[in-house]
């Protein structure tokens, strides 16, 4: 019904008569306000041209983005233009806009403009626009007139992808940050070291990679006792890591490393023994789980090397946030070591508090460089200055804590956002995995601003992050299957107001999403629509 009425403006305004598409602005994530004027549509065809007025540079990147989105699912290639046309999509800036990645969207049977704070609001209205043209195999796309006015509610919007326990090649890594941008990210977490693999490469100290990065076999199944029998292995060189780190910039999102300390090191121990408690040697971890070597913090070279890595690795991502780690480091070697013990002495530590000595130290070496450390909620566990930001991880429940004293945070609790988490109670119908369980309308159904957080303490929460961790997530497939479509559940836990949200629509919108998941030929899970 709907097509035909379009059809009946289009052939009103006088465009010419012959199979014509429409486009639905029921996207994910729904905007805040779409005014539909009733008025005549705009037909986007084979004479319409992107236009950048005075060809700004990251707007015709922009452009670019946009042009090539409408080729991906139509017959159509818009060209990218910085002079005027009449028939034109125009991207420009406009200073009145308050939010910094808020946009506004005007449709009208002359045009479209979409205009942004800044750059990445254009993006953001860009996304906006892809998804909701429709997959289509006509050449003529009406739009109905509307204005639509966006803002995401969170700044920081993330999601996390562990390359230590398997390794993904670079264009593995940018179809990932692709998804980021469909679903309006601007944050990638890249966890870059781990027990079973350090994967950064590191010019002052080549051993890291050359000894750290290839573990020689791998368990099968939860810790079994069976190999692989296969060395697995890989690293990014420091050209490839600034390679993407400017493919997401391109994308408006911000690359943020984390170097995890002083626990899930065996990267650098397997390297280094000397800087372990006991000397070694050590091997790359071939199980998963929580070793009980981690760097000795009683040794001085421990905190000079950190802070080498450090160095080189602030100088490749040039992000305000460096995340240290600090998750799951058993003090049982520290219990037992003379160096960690005479340290413990002269600075009057505990075991308890040893762990914050050394992450205060890193904080400061980071901090004089003008970064900001991210560190998951254990850092609360001892002394912590308030400038960290803590990442909440077992459960919103620290981070909350956090927020009331004054920290940053960051929202990844496992029970919501763990996308490594089976997605389904009937696990024999899933891949194997680690556990837990966190389907879509879970995802959906967070809040991170609990009523009982004063409005001072809910300005802390900066946002919410998804994490992969991939002991049990081998490829690539299983990557986009474990993620998709949760990523677009929470991309609406990222993006709207409260109030705004609601399961069933998103439902609806969720499936018009999913046929441009399958124009890009992804893996995704089905249960949504199974049940
Ligand atoms: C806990 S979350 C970890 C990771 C594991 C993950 C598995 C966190 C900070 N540490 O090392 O991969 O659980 O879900």
């Amino acid at each position: 019904m709907k097509k035909i009425l379009f059809l009946l403006l289009a052939v009103l305004a006088g465009l010419p008569a012959g199979a014509i598409d429409q486009v639905s602005y029921d996207v994910v994530p729904l905007p805040r306000q779409v005014n539909l004027t009733g008025k005549a549509p705009f037909v986007l065809d084979t004479t319409t041209v992107i236009v950048v007025p005075g060809g700004d540079e990251q707007l015709t990147y922009d452009a670019f983005f946009l042009s090539q989105y409408v080729a991906d699912i139509t017959p159509l290639h818009p060209t990218v233009s910085p002079d005027k046309h009449k028939k034109a999509i125009r991207l420009m800036l406009d200073p009145k806009i308050e939010n910094k990645e808020g946009y506004r969207i005007d449709i009208s049977a002359k045009g479209i403009v979409i205009a942004g704070k800044t750059s990445a609001g254009v993006f953001y209205g860009i996304q906006t626009l892809r998804k909701s043209i429709p997959v289509t195999k006509e050449a003529q796309i009406a739009f109905p007139s509307a204005q639509i006015e966006d803002q995401p509610r969170f700044a920081y919007r993330g999601m996390h992808l562990d390359c230590s326990r398997h390794f993904f090649p670079a264009d593995v890594v940018k179809r990932y940050i692709d998804l980021l941008a469909l679903h309006n990210m601007n944050t990638f977490h890249w966890h870059l070291t781990d027990d079973q693999g350090w994967r950064l490469e590191i010019k002052k100290y080549p051993q890291l990679t050359e000894k750290g990065s290839v573990r020689s076999e791998t368990v099968l199944g939860h810790n079994s006792d069976v190999m692989d029998g296969r060395p697995h292995g890989g690293i990014y060189s420091q050209e490839v890591a600034r390679d993407i780190v400017r493919y997401a910039a391109q994308r408006h999102i911000t690359v943020i490393p984390e170097i995890d300390m002083p626990g899930h090191m065996l990267g650098v121990l397997t390297a280094f023994p000397e800087l372990g408690c006991t000397g070694g040697p050590y091997e790359l971890w071939k199980i998963w789980g929580v070793s009980e070597d981690v760097l000795c913090l009683g040794n001085e070279k421990v905190y000079g090397m950190m802070q080498d890595i450090l160095t080189e690795v602030m100088d490749i991502f040039p992000s305000a946030y460096i995340h240290l780690g600090g998750d799951e480091a058993p003090t049982t070697r520290w219990e037992h070591c003379p160096k960690c013990r005479k340290l413990m002495d002269e600075q009057h530590l505990t075991l308890h508090t040893l762990q914050s000595y050394f992450t205060n130290r890193m904080e400061k070496f980071i901090n004089s460089k003008g970064r900001r450390m991210i560190g998951w909620d254990e850092i609360l566990e001892g002394p912590v200055t308030k400038d960290a930001v803590v990442m909440s991880w077992r459960g919103a429940g620290p981070g909350m804590e956090a927020a009331k004293r004054g920290h940053d945070v960051i929202m990844t609790p496992n029970d919501f956002a763990y996308f490594d988490y089976y997605q389904t109670p009937n696990r024999d119908a899933e891949p194997l995995l680690i556990g837990g369980n966190v389907p879509v309308e879970k995802v959906y159904g967070f809040d991170p601003c609990a009523k009982e957080l004063s409005p001072e303490a809910r300005a802390h929460v900066l946002g919410v992050q998804a994490n992969l961790w991939t002991e049990y997530i081998p490829y690539e497939k299983l990557i986009q299957y474990q993620v998709l479509p949760r990523m677009a559940a929470l991309s609406e836990v990222q993006w709207m107001q409260p109030e705004q949200k609601n399961f069933e629509a998103f439902k609806q919108r969720v499936g018009r999403l999913a046929r441009l998941y399958d124009a890009y030929r992804l893996t995704y899970a089905r249960h949504l629509w199974k049940q």
